[in-house]
């Protein structure tokens, strides 16, 4: 009897000791996740940017089982609208993670310049060869740099010219416009050289903008910007010259990231990746050959209302400008001097990738 009591004494003793370690492990780990991850974003949810960042925050949520929660805070608000901080309130874990365009990070990451430069890209299939290739990497690379984990390319797209006054086929039809920029000094370096008064200007200001004539036209992607804020309803010249493009990284605190468990980690950047593929599949549905439709259909059993934004752009009154190969080559030779001026800020190692990469 007495020795039998002694062991159990003893059992008891392990067994509360045990569960005291467990208690503590469990309530420590559950401790080190936040109420709620703060995901910044410039656009708001109707855009398909915004709508690729809503499936990021549920997917995140399901492949963790609950453990991560995302809020996404739409139009730059937790910067007031300071697009352009997005990146660096991300490095000091201000904010945990952003699903942003490389436009907004320029001035943090000067390289991001690559895909702004005017005419260098042209097409989504170089495009793809930039992300996937060294270009990529290297990219990525800066980005860790910075403090910063990149999980995914997502996409805004290439970028179109809008205004209300006519049509835009050569620079000289952009003399004198008033066009609204995004604040990254590239943007009014290749506006001037075409002879346009560009104006730069926050997202969150420019709709306004256009609604009051106060500028005379603008330029964002067709499909996930221009059609979202019905464009045709201030301006509706449209000129599809693909003169440069806007990826969007979906990206996280660094130091926050990598003491993350490898499970979460995974989860994390599984749920970038698909809804980044979700995402960009969107933004060229009806624009590319094809293949957008298709990922959409196939594998996210997702059909989207526009399936042809061209067509739909004109159906709401749009003239719809395409430049001939001559008219492209003018503005082409307009904007060249600017590789002087910008192909050392991007580096040039950087820039021989890129050309590399296209090459392939
Ligand atoms: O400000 C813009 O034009 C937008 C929405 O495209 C970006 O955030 C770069």
């Amino acid at each position: 009897m007495k020795k039998a009591s002694r062991f159990s004494t003893k059992a008891l003793v392990w067994l509360t000791a045990l569960s005291l370690v467990f208690f503590f492990t469990a309530a420590a780990s559950a401790g080190s996740y936040k109420k709620e991850y703060k995901m910044t974003l410039n656009v708001g949810p109707q855009f398909y940017w915004g709508m690729g960042a809503t499936m990021f925050a549920k997917l995140v949520k399901q492949k963790t089982n609950g453990q991560i929660n995302i809020k996404p805070y739409w139009g730059s608000q937790l910067l007031k609208g300071a697009q352009l901080k997005s990146p660096q309130m991300v490095a000091s874990g201000v904010i945990d993670c952003a699903y942003e365009s490389t436009i907004n990070s320029t001035p943090v990451m000067p390289e991001m310049n690559i895909f702004s430069l005017p005419f260098f890209i042209n097409n989504f299939k170089n495009l793809d060869k930039m992300e996937y290739g060294e270009t990529g990497k290297a990219i990525f690379a800066v980005m860790r740099k910075k403090g910063l984990e990149p999980l995914a390319w997502a996409e805004n797209g290439f970028r179109q010219v809008t205004n209300n006054k006519h049509e835009i086929h050569l620079p000289k039809d952009l003399k004198g416009l008033k066009i609204r920029v995004v604040g990254s000094p590239i943007f009014i370096d290749i506006f001037r050289k075409l002879g346009a008064d560009p104006v730069n200007m926050n997202w969150g200001d420019a709709v306004t903008a256009f609604q009051q004539g106060v500028v005379d036209g603008q330029e964002n992607p067709l499909p996930g910007v221009a059609v979202t804020v019905q464009i045709w309803q201030y301006q509706k010249y449209l000129t599809r010259w693909n003169y440069l493009v806007d990826p969007v990284i979906v990206y996280w605190n660094k130091k926050q990231f990598d003491k993350f468990p490898k499970d979460i980690q995974k989860a994390i950047r599984e749920a970038a990746v698909e809804s980044a593929r979700f995402e960009k599949a969107l933004c060229r549905a009806g624009i590319d050959d094809g293949s957008s439709l298709k990922i959409l259909k196939d594998e996210f059993n997702y059909t989207p209302k526009i399936t042809d934004p061209v067509a739909y752009a004109r159906s709401k009154g749009m003239i719809v400008t395409d430049l001939t190969d001559a008219e492209r080559q003018a503005f082409i030779d307009a904007t060249k001097s600017l590789y002087d001026k910008w192909v050392p800020k991007i580096g040039k190692d950087l820039y021989e990738k890129a050309k590399a990469d296209m090459a392939k």
